[in-house]
């Protein structure tokens, strides 16, 4: 027996449009065996009279006929607000079913898929299914929306307004790359007492043209930012941060209707005074499709708000005519791709096209980007890896109640922090020995922020350990008095000027005891997969503030030890030396002179090309060879053990950089490599067990702007031979 797609009511119907016969008969016989009612046929007029007297819920239509082309048969569905669900046949490209497929979704119309020719029995029953699955629903959805919309009044949505029927529900922002929640978007909801649900995109219009928007929209603020002020208020009674409550943004949609009004952004402001929210964390989003009404009134309100430090988000990107133009016009700092492009990222070229182009877009012009209608987690992850700055989609959750808010990001928290932990774990960095790869990290902030404390933490279930350590004795301290537990809380350097201060340190043990801190600043460090580990951090017993420039300095450093983390220890070293490899090495000598340049630094660059391996080899073996190598770069380590990097550079070669080093020490150092290799040699007196090799250092100014063997090959010059 065949299933009945519909147990209990009438088998579905499904209607063919389609001028192969052959096709259509095929489609006919399977959808017939799975238990549909089949109407088929061949004339374009004929179908439309079929779609207005029969009423079918599934409609199969194929794209192009010779005398009417199926892309005006979806316009005259859509004039006739056909409900069904539309199949879409073809044997044309992918990007022309697309552009159909979006054209379609543009009229309104109900698309349940494509279906390109030839397809297979399978692949058309497995569309059909869906199609009437879902359409089950959404058929009701719609008739029920079609009922409302009939009998829905003007009257009752000034009823709504009055009697608060409309409320919010709530929407989260994620971090595309480390998950971190990011904010709410709140979206009204209305249920009618006796129409049900009806769709914003149903009475939104309908308030925008009688005039009641602006009252729907100052109550619907109002709302949500009283809901955001509790929200924020929750951290201490929850086991989550409070620093992240205390930084969730709030999305409100505000249609162009309103834009001129501006006493609704007074009250708004004012509100957010009251309630102690800082407006930088209140996004205003305004759909790109709307034109604004009076655009003097509105480009002035909007310079206002960004001015008050209101985000301005300019929605549904990519499904407007002037886009463009408002996009430079108008001051916005967050751009959101549409969702009909997300959607269909995962099986079309041409969306994943237009969104890599307005992620790029965003960037270059400095916007957040955030894409919506993330509905999978390979979406989600193309979206990692356009590097977009925030994920909104069915995939991290769908719009929710307020109350259900809390529990949700609880209960996520905890998910993560297991995932986090097990990341961890995972590097098996935990409780092992120093290592010169990391302490070099701890010594250059050291040193370039001068601060007297810097360390690289990794943050377990209850403890801070340190990986490396300058300036404090300690070697792990308890999580809930970490800075740093705070600090990967949220995706942004966490910067404390002054503890004593600061009401969430300023009990601290180290605060209050010794090392006494008083300045604080910690980069989250992520592993590629987005997990934050811990932190790379300076600490000072003074106050201090840390200068924009210093900032990126050393959110520039994290990512470098962010790049030292994902490797492993086994990978890095070099087996002779114990030094860093020489694959390692360079890409780290390239990520340091990079970072020159970006900063400003200046490096310097000593090595010893040992002359006389290959003697050795041929005398008394590769071993004796290996062991004068692992020789000259014990001694390299031991006089300039400081060194930034330090590692083999060549097969005979060892070598060091440091950053921002006099060129008058760097000398210095070189007669001192060179006074303890020439001692070293007199102990032994056969030649083939001395070390023969050139010093030589290399000086790069600051904004030097070169790659290390350009750097080398130009600016290397002998200090000393040693033979
Ligand atoms: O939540 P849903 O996908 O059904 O929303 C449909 C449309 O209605 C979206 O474009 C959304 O921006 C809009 N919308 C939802 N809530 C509001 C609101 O409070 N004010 C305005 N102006 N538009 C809203
Ligand atoms: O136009 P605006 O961006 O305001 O619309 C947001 C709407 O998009 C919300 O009403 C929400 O219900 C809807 N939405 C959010 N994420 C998804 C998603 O992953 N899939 C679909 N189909 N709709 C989504
Ligand atoms: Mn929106």
């Amino acid at each position: 027996m065949p299933d009945t797609p519909v147990s209990q009511s009438a088998p579905a119907r499904l209607l063919i449009l389609d001028d192969d016969a052959l096709t259509g008969e095929t489609i006919q016989r399977i959808a017939t065996y799975a238990g549909f009612d089949v109407l088929c046929t061949a004339n374009a007029d004929d179908f439309l009279a079929r779609v207005n007297d029969w009423v079918p819920d599934i409609i199969a239509l194929d794209l192009i006929m010779p005398d009417m082309d199926g892309v005006e048969v979806m316009a005259e569905l859509a004039k006739h607000q056909c409900q069904a669900r539309i199949i879409i046949t073809s044997g044309v490209g992918s990007r022309v079913l697309d552009a159909a497929g979006r054209s379609a979704r543009g009229h309104g119309l109900n698309i349940a898929g494509i279906l390109p020719k030839p397809f297979s029995a399978g692949a058309l029953r497995e569309l059909l299914n869906t199609a009437v699955g879902e359409g089950g629903q959404l058929t009701d959805h719609q008739q029920q929306r079609a009922q409302a919309e009939r009998a829905l009044t003007l009257n009752d949505l000034r009823d709504a307004i009055a009697t608060r029927q409309i409320h919010l529900a709530y929407q989260p922002k994620v971090a595309c790359h480390t998950g971190t929640l990011s904010g709410f978007e709140a979206l009204a909801r209305w249920h009618h007492p006796e129409l049900g649900f009806i769709a914003p995109d149903t009475f939104i219009p309908m308030a925008e043209e009688s005039g009641l928007i602006d009252t729907l929209t100052a109550q619907l603020a109002e709302e949500a930012l009283d809901w955001l002020a509790g929200l924020s208020s929750k951290g201490p009674v929850t086991a989550l941060g409070s620093h992240l409550l205390l930084q969730v943004r709030l999305s409100l949609n505000i249609s162009a209707h309103s834009l001129a009004n501006k006493q609704l952004f007074d009250d708004i402001s004012q509100r957010c005074r009251q309630l102690g929210i800082d407006p930088q964390r209140v996004v205003l989003e305004l759909t790109e499709t709307s034109a604004m009404h009076d655009a003097t009134a509105s480009l002035d309100n909007l310079t206002r708000l960004r001015m008050q430090g209101f985000h301005l988000s300019i929605d549904d990107f990519g499904t407007g005519y002037s886009s463009m133009l408002q996009l430079v016009r108008l001051p916005f700092s967050e751009i959101k791709v549409d969702k009909s492009f997300v959607m269909t990222a995962a099986d079309s070229e041409e969306s994943r096209v237009v969104i890599r182009s307005i992620v790029e877009l965003g960037r270059s012009l400095k916007l957040s980007t955030t894409a919506e209608g993330i509905e999978d987690a390979s979406t989600l992850a193309y979206l990692r890896e356009l590097r977009c700055d925030l994920a909104q989609g069915y995939h991290v959750a769908r719009p929710m109640p307020a109350e259900a808010v809390l529990p949700w990001i609880t209960e996520r928290e905890q998910a993560r922090e297991r995932d986090r932990i097990a990341a961890l774990k995972r590097l098996k960095l935990l409780d092992t020995p120093d290592e010169a790869r990391f302490d070099r990290f701890t010594r250059l902030a050291q040193r370039l922020f001068h601060v007297p404390m810097a360390l690289i933490t990794l943050l377990d279930e209850n403890r801070q350990w340190f990986k490396s350590r300058q300036g404090l004795s300690l070697s792990e301290t308890p999580r809930s008095v970490a800075f740093c537990s705070k600090a990967i809380e949220t995706d942004e350097m966490l910067i404390v000027a002054d503890a004593s201060r600061d009401p969430r340190f300023r009990d601290n043990p180290y605060v209050q005891g010794p090392p006494h801190v008083r300045f604080y600043a910690g980069q989250p460090l992520c592993t590629p997969e987005g997990h934050k580990v811990g932190t790379l951090c300076v600490m000072d017993s003074e106050v201090r503030m840390l200068s924009p420039q210093d900032q990126k300095l050393l959110r520039e450093l994290g990512l470098l030890l962010e790049q030292e983390l994902a490797l492993n220890a086994r990978d890095a070293t070099d087996q002779t030396t114990g030094l860093v490899s020489k694959s390692v090495f360079r890409r780290q000598a390239d990520a340091a002179f990079e970072l020159c340049k970006r900063l400003d630094l200046s490096a310097t660059f000593i090595s010893l090309q040992l002359s006389s391996i290959a003697l050795t080899n041929q005398a008394l073996g590769r071993d004796q060879g290996d062991a004068i190598i692992q020789e000259a770069g014990r001694i390299l380590a031991q006089v300039a053990g400081s060194a930034d990097i330090l590692g083999r550079y060549r097969g005979t070669e060892v070598a060091a950089i440091q950053l921002e080093m006099k060129e008058k020490d760097a000398l210095t150092l070189a007669q001192h490599l060179n006074a303890y290799i020439t001692e070293w040699n007199n102990d032994r007196p056969s030649e083939n067990h001395q070390i023969h090799c050139e010093i030589g250092i290399a000086y790069l100014k600051p904004n030097a702007n070169e790659t290390l063997t350009d750097a080398l090959t130009r600016h290397w010059r002998p200090i000393a031979m040693v033979s």
